[in-house]
């Protein structure tokens, strides 16, 4: 294996892992990314040429998919419509790129008989209770609740049914919310770091009990890389790093880090079938490949990123009003 072909790499994650794999290994790596609202190819700034290309297109397109899954030793699957937000808004994206993409996709990888690997949310499994210790594991059933995570649970059982059906030679990862640099400002984090720079309230959506389990986009990166490498075909891994924080807790840690009071917060509107909580059990990973998270305590994690957006202005600032007039139209 020496060239990875990394779909939506000029997207929050998929960049950090093309910045990873170039840094930990001796990968070269193609980027097939359709540069959306969400894709910047600024991402991919300050990168060794010679080891990585972006080819600027979209992967349902049939022809393209084909020829790049060619020329790839593997195929790591980052592309997505990755929004909750604006699925409830407009959910036609999110069928063509999640599914009708990944379909296509897989097709070529089938055709080529090529190593693929898919990424995937624990938000196919829907969400867990904030007065149970449950955690989703790689058996829990899916239950998606919004229109962008029943397009991925979609996306996962083609890849389950490619393997079982063509015996393609794929695996899955299903990870929790990530943070860290590039990440575009219509998300949580980035959008409240943003919104302290400029002056305004950060927006807790309710009540603000909401559990997400943070891991960081470096540790992500390196659990992909683990099962790409030593994965079983046909296995699920689910990554997380014990990170779980309600809605309200980050808000007050991103708020005391930039030097504001804990309450220069307002509640606004809920998101329609907000999840409650998700949680994820990642035994299978640390056990079976041995991967272990570097980053493990949140708030240093934290202070990072918001170091990143304060230094990186000119990287995110063009995406800023824009995300923020859609919030608008929704009361968000
Ligand atoms: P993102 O929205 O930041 O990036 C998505 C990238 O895909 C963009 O660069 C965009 O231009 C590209 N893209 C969209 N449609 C395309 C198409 N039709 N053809 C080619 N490129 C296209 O998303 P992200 O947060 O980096 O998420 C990346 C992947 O990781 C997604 O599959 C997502 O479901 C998964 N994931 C995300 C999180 C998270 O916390 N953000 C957690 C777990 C899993
Ligand atoms: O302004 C806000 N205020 C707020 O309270 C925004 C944008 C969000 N929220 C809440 C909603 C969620 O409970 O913060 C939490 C995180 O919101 P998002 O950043 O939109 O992430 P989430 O909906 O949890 O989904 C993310 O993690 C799983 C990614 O966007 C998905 O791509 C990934 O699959």
């Amino acid at each position: 294996m020496s060239r990875l072909l990394v779909t939506g790499g000029a997207g929050f994650i998929g960049s950090n892992f093309v910045h990873y794999v170039v840094e930990h290994t001796e990968y070269d790596v193609t980027v097939l990314d359709k540069l959306t609202y969400a894709g910047n190819e600024a991402s991919l700034a300050g990168l060794p040429p010679q080891r990585v290309k972006l080819v600027v297109g979209d992967i349902a397109d049939e022809d393209l998919a084909d020829s790049m899954v060619a020329e790839a030793d593997a195929v790591v699957h980052y592309a997505a419509e990755s929004h909750n937000d604006n699925s409830l808004s407009d959910p036609t994206p999110f069928l063509h790129t999640n599914i009708q993409g990944t379909f296509t996709l897989l097709e070529a990888a089938r055709r080529h008989a090529t190593r693929f690997h898919h990424v995937s949310t624990d938000e196919v499994y829907g969400d867990l209770k904030l007065d149970d210790s449950a955690k989703f594991t790689p058996e829990t059933p899916y239950n998606p609740s919004s229109p962008y995570s029943s397009t991925k649970a979609s996306s996962d059982l083609l890849v389950r049914a490619w393997v079982r059906s063509f015996g393609l030679e794929a695996t899955l990862s299903n990870c929790s919310n990530n943070y860290g640099p590039r990440q575009h400002v219509e998300k949580f984090i980035p959008r409240q770091i943003t919104n302290v720079i400029d002056g305004v309230r950060p927006r807790l959506y309710g009540k603000g009990e909401n559990v997400r389990d943070w891991i960081h986009a470096d540790d992500h990166s390196s659990g992909v890389l683990a099962v790409l490498e030593r994965g079983r075909t046909g296995e699920t891994y689910l990554i997380g790093a014990d990170g779980e924080r309600n809605n309200l807790e980050v808000v007050r840690a991103i708020l005391s880090e930039m030097g504001k009071p804990a309450d220069a917060f307002d509640h606004v509107k809920d998101r329609p079938g907000h999840d409650m909580r998700y949680a994820i059990d990642a035994s299978k990973l640390r056990e079976e490949l041995g991967w272990e998270p570097g980053f493990t305590d949140f708030e240093i994690g934290l202070r990072d990123t918001i170091d990143w957006y304060r230094e990186n202005e000119s990287w995110w600032r063009g995406q800023k009003a824009e995300a923020e007039a859609r919030y608008a139209k929704v009361g968000h």
